[in-house]
């Protein structure tokens, strides 16, 4: 079985490289994609650059060039729910591009013509987060994620997002990452430690807590990796 593990900023796969110790750097279309074995699976892991598109690339290398058959992404996110603080884990059930928008033409947010608004997480592995989560004895709450092209430091911004898409919390990969995954049935999981409230004081809160965030986000996942593997 090969996974794949994937962040968008190398402090969301910094933790991850340290836990495999060896691995092998491969330059691939202007990234940097590791592959490693680890308890006797294969592993590619990378972190894609910020934003759709990037992730988009990425994943689908992934996918369809690196030949990875599961898809784990860690990283850190914006709360829009006020149940969200710095530190917690959220994973999520499905996501929305909340800065998709032909609603000129009487289209909901985040539809395009033979898309969908949501894109849904695999079942299966949320549930093994689930088991993952009570086994370390750590809260783990699932909600919507919705994922933009902008880091929301705007409370009027977060608040809109959060009642057009239901979401939870917001960031910038996770929805284009999912479509990836979505169209090469490949199973997929978004987990993400909220590191700001995507309010006034979000840059200095994701300067301040990038890396711990980053962190719990990246143990929890390779509690998943030691799961599938066994
Ligand atoms: C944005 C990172 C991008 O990969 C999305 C963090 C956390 N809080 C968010 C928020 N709005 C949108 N997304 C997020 N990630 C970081 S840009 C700063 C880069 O600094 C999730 C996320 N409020 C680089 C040094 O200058």
């Amino acid at each position: 079985m090969k996974i794949a593990i994937m962040g968008a900023m190398p402090e969301e796969i910094a933790p991850i490289l340290e836990k495999v110790k060896e691995y092998k750097t491969i330059e691939y279309a202007g990234n940097r994609y590791y592959e490693a074995s680890y308890k006797g699976v294969e592993l590619v892991i990378a972190y894609s650059k910020i934003g759709k598109v990037f992730s988009t690339l990425t994943a689908t290398t992934m996918c369809a060039y690196f030949g990875a058959q599961k898809l784990l992404f860690s990283g850190v996110a914006g709360a829009i729910s006020s149940k969200l603080k710095v530190g917690d884990l959220i994973v999520a059930t499905k996501l929305a591009q909340h800065d998709l928008d032909i609603s000129a033409f009487g289209h909901p947010f985040g539809y395009v013509p033979e898309g969908a608004v949501y894109v849904e997480a695999d079942k299966e592995l949320i549930g093994l987060a689930k088991e993952v989560a009570k086994e370390m004895g750590k809260p783990l709450q699932e909600g919507i994620i919705a994922t933009g092209d902008q880091f929301v430091a705007d409370e009027k911004r977060k608040n809109w997002i959060g009642k057009t898409f239901h979401a939870d919390a917001l960031e910038m990969e996770g929805a284009s990452v999912a479509v990836v995954c979505d169209a090469l049935d490949v199973p997929f999981f978004i987990l993400r430690a909220i590191s700001d409230a995507a309010d006034m004081d979000a840059s200095f809160s994701f300067d301040e807590f990038l890396e711990t965030s980053a962190v719990e986000s990246a143990e929890f996942v390779m509690k998943m990796v030691d799961k599938l593997v066994c």
